[in-house]
């Protein structure tokens, strides 16, 4: 029995869930709300931190190591090249992006939501448990102020993030040009970690929680508006298109 301990929305969860999918297993998927997810992250790990993949007997914690694990575990559809060179490259893009296009990214993605505690509300309880509305009601003020303790979200640190997104982006940019990929021929871990992290900005209708009437707070929204003509961003589209369902559809999820 295989089954990813999730938040729907975060990014590093859709990161090891497409890998997942990627290797075409069928699996359950437990989504937790943040703050109540603790009791069962701390029964299997020290951290707390999602997604968690239960597979039997093991637990791996980390949408990195789910990659390698899966890797390991289930040799065709790799997503770490072989060849020495190329996953050296691989592994080393994966952990730029999972700090700028995961944590800063983030980290400036919920400091404009908090503009808006409605919308807010509805994406950490997307798709979650049947008590998220009543859970929320009452704890979202506590859950407002540890999210801005603990991913350090305050407009100086927002502003200082946006700078190094931005760095990347350009970064994105020109490595894109002419080629499909990030590293190789191949569709690789790189590709998949870059796509699904920026998925909160390029908003791919593939992504699995996808929903059409979620309103940006108006600075967020205008950035979007700019940055939809990148190389990066059509890449993004791309790559959701070709390769998010390359394996199984959609409708398997336990919602
Ligand atoms: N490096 C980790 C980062 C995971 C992470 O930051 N998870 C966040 C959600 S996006 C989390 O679980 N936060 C709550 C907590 O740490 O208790 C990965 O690649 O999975």
């Amino acid at each position: 029995m295989i089954t990813l301990y999730q938040f729907t929305i975060s990014q590093f969860c859709e990161k090891a869930r497409w890998a997942i999918d990627h290797k075409g297993l069928i699996y359950k998927t437990e989504n937790l709300l943040p703050g109540s997810h603790e009791r069962t992250a701390r029964k299997v790990s020290d951290s707390t931190q999602l997604p968690i993949l239960r597979h039997g007997m093991t637990y791996v914690q980390g949408s990195g190591n789910i990659i390698t694990f899966l890797d390991e575990s289930y040799q065709t559809r790799l997503l770490t090249p072989e060849d020495p060179a190329l996953k050296k490259e691989v592994l080393e893009l994966e952990r730029r992006l999972d700090k700028d296009a995961g944590l800063h990214l983030r980290r400036f993605f919920y400091t404009h939501m908090l503009q808006d505690p409605r919308q807010l509300r509805r994406l950490i309880t997307l798709y979650g448990p049947w008590y998220r509305n009543n859970f929320y009601t009452l704890l979202l003020p506590a859950i407002k102020k540890r999210m801005v303790k603990d991913m350090k979200l305050n407009a100086l640190e927002a502003e200082r993030s946006r700078l190094i997104i931005n760095t990347l982006l350009l970064h994105l940019d020109e490595r894109l040009e002419n080629r499909d990929y990030l590293v190789g021929d191949h569709f690789t871990r790189a590709d998949l970690t870059a796509a699904a992290l920026l998925s909160p900005i390029c908003q791919p209708i593939e992504h699995p929680y996808y929903t059409e009437d979620l309103t940006l707070p108006s600075d967020l929204a205008e950035i979007r508006e700019r940055l939809k003509d990148r190389p990066f961003y059509h890449w993004v589209s791309k790559i959701y298109q070709k390769h998010r369902w390359e394996v199984k559809p959609s409708d398997r999820y336990t919602r």
